[in-house]
Order: C-alpha cells, then structure tokens, then sequence
C-alpha cells in the first residue's frame, strides 16, 4: 500500500495541476479547453481504481467533450453496469480534481477511509478516447493513473461512448449481455437487425438508403464497421467522416437540432433520410428537406414516439400486459407529450436534464423509452420484461401473430444499447421500425407537429440564483421570476416556457413555445427580459428577435 502511494507521488508530479485552477464533474463529466485537462484525467485514472475496488468490478473512463469544439476535451466515469457514475462520487471526483498538488495523497485517503476501500483487492479499468487531437495524451494520463495505484487497464483506442458503456457492461456480466469487444457489438447489433429487417416487405434501393453526418468524429468509423456486417439490408452514405472537415464544426447533432437545418458537407435532395450523431455518437438525430426546400427535423421526441409506437403495438400483439413508459424533460415539444398521453394512452413522465436522470426514472418501468429533444436516449427493458419476452419467443403453442410480435420484440432488446444513448444503435432500431412498417421520413414526421419553440441563453452574474423544482420546469428563486414567466405565458396560445442554469454552460437557458412562431420567438425574448432583470443579467439588455 504504501508503494502504491510512493508510485501515486511520482507519477502525479508528471501531470502537474495549475495552481488555483477548479473544475467541476458536471452533467456529463469534466468538459473544458483540453489544456486544463492532464491533471484532471490522471486523477480520473486515479478515482476509477478506487471505484473498481469498492464496486469489486471493471469501471470505465471515456475521454472525450462530445459535441464540444475540437479544441476541448473531456472524461466521465462509467459504473459497472455501463451506468453513469453514481452521485457521490461526482462528488468525489471534484473533490480529488480540485486537491492543489501537495494535498493530492491526503484527498485519496479520505476517500478510501470514507467509502472504506480495501486497496489489496484487484482493480480494472477500461478505457476508451474519442478522435481529438489531444485524446491520445489525455488518455494515457488516465492509464497512467490507474497504473500509479496498481490497478489493472484495457486500453479500447479509438470507441464511441456508448461503445465503452457496451464493454463495460458486458464484463461485469460476464459475457451475458454480450462479448465486451469491438466485434462483438457489432455482431450483436448486426444480428438483431438483420432479424428484424427480415419483417420488411420488399425495399427498393432508394428506400433502404440513409444518409448520415458522422460530425467528423468517432461515430463515422464505428459505423463503417457496424455496416460491413449490414449485408446491404441498409445502405449507407456517410458524410462528415473526419477524412476532411473538423469535428463539430457546422456539422453534428447538436448544430442539426440548434440551427435547424442540415449539417454543411451533405449532399442531400428532397425527401431524403438524413441523420446526424453528435462527436462521441451518444446522440442522433434525423431530418430530411421537401419539395419546397423546407427543413424538417425529426429529433428525440419523435424518436421516443415512433419507438413506443412500435413496441406498444408489438406488446398488443403478442399478448403481454408490461408496463410500457416514456421519460422525457421539460425540453420535450408540448405536441409530442400530448400525443403520447392522449391518443397513444401512455405513461409519460419528465424528469431533469441529463441522462442519468431519465435513466433512472425509466428504470421504473417494465419497459422505459428515454429520450431527450436533443437526442440521446434508448430504452431499458426490465429484467421482467426481458424474461417474459424470451419465454414467449421461445413458445411453441402460440399462434403465428403471437410468435411473429414475440421475435420481433426479442431482436428489438438485442439490437438496443441498453446501457446509455446510443447514435449507431438508435439507428439501426429507427431504420428497422421504418422498414417493418413501410413508412417514409414524411410519414413518420407527420405522426404530430411539433409546436414552434424557441431556445435562447441570457447571461448572468451567477446562474446558480436560479433554482427550480418541478423536474426544471418552476423557477423557485429569484422571487418573482415564476410569477413573470406565468403571467406572459397566459398571453400567448398553447404557450409553455421555463428556465434553468445550464448544467454545461456559464448561462441560463430559456425556452418557449406557443401556437406561431412569432409568438414562440416573442414569449423566448420576454422571458430572457425577465430573467436579465430578475436574476442579475449581465451587459445589455436581451433585444427582440425580430
Ligand atoms: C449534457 C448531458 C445531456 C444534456 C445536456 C444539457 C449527458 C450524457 N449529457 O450534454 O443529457 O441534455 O448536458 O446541457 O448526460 P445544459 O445543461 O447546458 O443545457
Ligand atoms: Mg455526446
């Protein structure tokens, strides 16, 4: 043990942290210029051993900042059912990440003494990087942290976030949900949507054709080798695969949904299928422009309910009473709650921003769809659920229509990513519901219409005035802010709004929607007035936007 701290003080003092610098594990780990970054990541090597000793399983560190510019960089910690990292050890991690060098070996004893870790045992850490410049340095701290206290690595390169989550999962089950290899997802994926696609009718080329932005990052890789096992049952044109542009730049999920309108180095004509991931491939969304030149997005929320479409009718078909629920946020468009309550009878709930939130709230459910508008999300099938479906699948005295909705949902779980959002996975799902169906992009856009929405940010001097309840969608303080926010929502029609401190940005997010968008854009503007006026707004007042 105390060779493993002498080691711990050698190493560290090769990744130095600047003085005074503070970080914070946010929503979605640690994200900021990569520079600020080789202290932060050997100390997450550091944190993931403790981790893996105290769960006596493998844990996973993913080095990547997402739909970040290409110059930040960022980690997050996977626990060991490919979960997000539990709470306390958010607070853990900002704790050690902020420890000035000399107090570094104190901060990792109080956290061994408080979660009592016996530092005899064995630990190992998977670890996986995205396609930054500055990920292959950054990662190799990690792995250097994790060495420096004797743990044990595997180093997958090159991976999608959701690919690590994969492995990890699939090593703490033992292989029971799957080979925790590269190869091994993608047969697993493959397979199931080979199965499905089998239920399509007759596809011409054009139908079986997807256009897809890989946001010049690791998803454009990932999904050439997922495709290679494809058999043509899908055909794929990918753009934005990091062979010329940069990653993110004007391209990617989050410039899709943000900017709405499609990503710059796509070729694209009317009515084709399009989709875009975001840089590390947790996120999709998918659009498509018509004859007039309009852009049509298809985000999170017709995602969640072409999914829980799709499956409810599987359930009515197969005879089985589970318990089917969508998760969604405040951000969710008010038409796509209201279909999914009123015409498709489910359970809908909202929780906070931030996967793990959804994630656990669709843990409830015997089948739980999440998703965010911004498009990450997946489906979580309960262990009763999951049995119940193999047994039936596995039944011999059922008639044909029993049989058919049992495979069908057994090769839904298979070709789902069950341990977080996942671009490549969600595809493959969407693109055999499409088929199964004989559905265009049209048709499933015109399931609903969205409400027109505005987002805007306002700064402030400290957004943390702003706290809400209500699962974000209340303003508690400043006082009078929610009486503001109502007494302008009852001005408009169908209107709704609220506002939140970003979990990711040094502002405060607002959003709006109502029946035009005139009045969307008016609602956003007096809102953000508001909020500047209320809440401490810093320089000039917001201006209107028309
Ligand atoms: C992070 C979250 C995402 C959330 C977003 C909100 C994960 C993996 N990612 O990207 O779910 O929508 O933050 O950002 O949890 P905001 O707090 O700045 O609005
Ligand atoms: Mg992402």
């Amino acid at each position: 043990m105390t060779d493993g701290f002498k080691e711990v003080l050698e190493k560290s003092s090769l990744h130095p942290k600047p003085a005074g610098l503070v970080l914070q594990y946010g929503t979605a780990g640690f994200r900021t210029n990569a520079k600020q970054l080789d202290h932060i990541m050997f100390r997450m090597g550091l944190l993931a051993t403790l981790r893996s000793r105290k769960t006596k399983a493998t844990i996973g560190v993913m080095v990547t900042a997402s739909h970040n510019p290409e110059e930040d960089n960022g980690v997050k910690l996977i626990d060991p059912m490919g979960e997000m990292l539990t709470a306390t050890w958010e607070d853990f991690a900002t704790q050690l990440a902020n420890t000035e060098q000399k107090e570094l070996l104190a901060a990792l004893k109080d956290i061994i003494n408080k979660e009592a870790i016996n530092m005899k045992l064995e630990a190992e850490v998977f670890v996986g990087k995205d396609t930054r410049s500055s990920s292959a340095s950054l990662s190799q701290a990690v792995l250097d942290g994790v060495h420096a206290l004797g743990g044990q690595s595997k180093d997958y390169g090159l991976v999608t976030t959701p690919q690590l989550h994969y492995m990890v999962c699939c090593q703490n089950s033992h292989g029971q949900y799957g080979e925790a290899t590269v190869e091994g997802y993608c047969s697993k994926l493959s397979q199931a949507f080979l199965a499905l696609s089998k239920n399509a009718s007759n596809r011409t080329d054009d139908q079986k054709h997807l256009f897809v932005d890989g946001a010049n990052g690791i998803g454009a890789p990932k999904l050439r080798e997922v495709e290679s096992h494809l058999k043509k049952q899908l055909q794929i044109s990918i753009f934005n695969d990091g062979s010329r542009g940069k990653l993110n730049h004007q391209c990617g999920a989050d410039f899709v949904k943000v900017q709405q309108k499609p990503p710059t180095g796509v070729e694209i004509s009317p009515g084709d299928r399009c989709c875009s991931f975001d840089g590390d491939a947790d996120r999709i969304v998918y659009y498509y422009t018509d004859s007039r030149g309009f852009f049509h997005l298809l985000d999170g929320d017709k995602i969640a309910t072409l999914i829980s479409t799709f499956l409810k009718e599987l359930l009515v078909q197969a005879g089985l009473d589970l318990k089917i629920a969508v998760v969604q946020t405040a951000y969710a468009n008010g038409s796509s709650t209201r279909y999914l309550e009123d015409t498709m009878k489910v359970i809908v709930r909202c929780t906070k921003t931030g996967v793990k939130h959804l994630h656990h709230a669709a843990q409830e459910f015997d089948i739980g769809v999440y998703f965010e508008a911004n498009g990450h999300g997946t489906v979580l099938f309960s262990k009763t659920a999951e049995e119940k479906v193999q047994l039936l699948a596995k039944s011999t005295n059922i008639n044909d229509e029993r049989k058919r909705a049992a495979l069908l949902l057994q090769n839904t779980v298979n070709v789902i990513n069950q341990t977080v959002g996942d671009a490549i996975s969600d595809m493959l799902l969407i693109e055999a519901i499409l088929a199964i169906k004989g559905m265009t992009v049209q048709q499933w856009d015109a399931i609903y219409s969205d409400l027109p929405n505005r987002q805007l940010k306002v700064t402030v001097s400290d957004r943390r005035v702003i706290e809400t309840t209500d699962a974000e969608r209340r303003a508690v303080s400043p006082a009078g802010l929610q009486e503001a926010i109502d007494g302008l929502v009852k001005k408009y029609k169908q209107a709704r709004s609220f506002v939140r401190p970003s979990g990711t940005e040094d502002v405060v997010r607002v959003y709006a929607e109502a029946d035009s968008q005139e009045s969307a854009d008016a609602l956003a503007h007096e809102v953000s007035l508001a909020v500047h006026r209320l809440a401490g707004g810093v320089g000039a007042e917001p201006k209107p936007l028309h």
